[in-house]
């Protein structure tokens, strides 16, 4: 009876171990977004995530917790920097609470494959990591210039007069421009237009149908300026503690997941054609005016960057700049 006993256990304790091996092997992270979960950010999102799992099975697993639901967009920063969550979808705009610097990453005029050649890439990661406590794992939109989208006519770029809803990364320009900007999550833009709070928002040039903001806007104003930035952060801890064969294969998805970017050119052409249709129209500047309107974005957003950390300001310039 007891050698029988013995044996149960000692059999028991043998699977436990062999169950805590496997288990040790595969870890799953938590994911959560500060966009919204039918928003095509997202939606681009989750096959990949679906990729990730079926691939690696026994190593890694992402758990899709949910959107600004689950966590509200300004406070996902947070989360990951103190690992509430393990993984976030967000833009830099939305966690400049954690850092100033996040929303510096608007200001990228070079692809995330050149970033991760010139060594850009690497000098957020240390920005990221100090002051973050975050790494930086990857981008997944990028050519997608932010524009402004108004219900009041303009025929100069003169926001005077105009209320816009913004975020970070409109600040600065748009108060340049002379409007008066108000600060609010994508998830109550379109209250806010319905209300009059406001005449207009800032946006990119794809996106505005998600949230059925086309039925509320009447005018784009062309040109666009710098780059939407959504990419994928990890709290540090949790990236450190991964296995290297669990880092390895998190690393082959990301760039796999980075090298599905060309996506979003043509999805820019077919969003400025869809809100054509919808009878969206276009307010359009002179050529010299237009680059004016360009250069004055990048003016004032450096400027801003450079009062906020000069140095990395100074660091992250020539690396996001153009190739000349
Ligand atoms: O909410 C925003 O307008 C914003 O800051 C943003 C940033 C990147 C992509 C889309 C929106």
């Amino acid at each position: 009876m007891k050698a029988r006993f013995l044996k149960t256990a000692a059999a028991a304790l043998v699977a436990a171990t062999v169950s805590g091996a496997v288990m040790a092997q595969e870890v799953t992270l938590r994911l959560v977004s500060a966009f919204a979960e039918n928003g095509i950010y997202v939606k681009r999102l989750l096959p990949w995530v679906q990729k990730v799992n079926t691939e690696g099975k026994g190593v890694l697993q992402i758990n899709f917790i949910g959107g600004p639901k689950a966590i509200p967009t300004f406070e996902v920063g947070n989360a990951v920097k103190t690992g509430v969550v393990d993984v976030a979808l967000s833009t830099g705009a939305f966690y400049t609470n954690v850092m100033p610097e996040a929303d510096f990453l608007k200001l990228t005029e070079i692809t995330v494959a050149e970033q991760r050649k010139n060594g850009a890439f690497d000098a957020i990661n240390k920005v990221w990591n100090e002051k973050g406590n975050m790494q930086y794992l990857a981008r997944t939109v990028e050519n997608q210039p932010f524009h402004i989208y108004s219900n009041k006519k303009i025929d100069k770029p003169d926001l005077s007069g105009l209320k816009i809803r913004i975020t970070p990364v409109y600040r600065d320009f748009f108060q340049a421009l002379n409007a008066s900007v108000i600060t609010t999550p994508p998830g109550e833009v379109y209250t806010a237009l319905e209300r009059g709070v406001v005449d207009g928002y800032g946006w990119p040039i794809g996106g505005i149908f998600d949230l059925n903001w086309h039925e509320k806007t009447k005018f784009r104003v062309d040109p666009g300026f710098y780059d939407a930035e959504v990419s994928l952060i990890m709290n540090l801890p949790a990236y450190k503690k991964l296995t290297d064969a669990q880092r390895n294969y998190l690393n082959k998805q990301l760039l796999a997941l980075e090298a599905e970017n060309t996506f979003w050119p043509g999805f820019a052409a077919e969003e400025m054609a869809r809100q054509e249709k919808a009878g969206i129209q276009t307010i359009k500047f002179d050529a010299a005016t237009s680059k004016a309107f360009r250069d004055k974005a990048y003016e004032v957003a450096w400027a801003s960057a450079a009062k906020q950390n000069a140095e990395v300001a100074g660091r992250f310039k020539p690396l996001f700049a153009k190739p000349r």
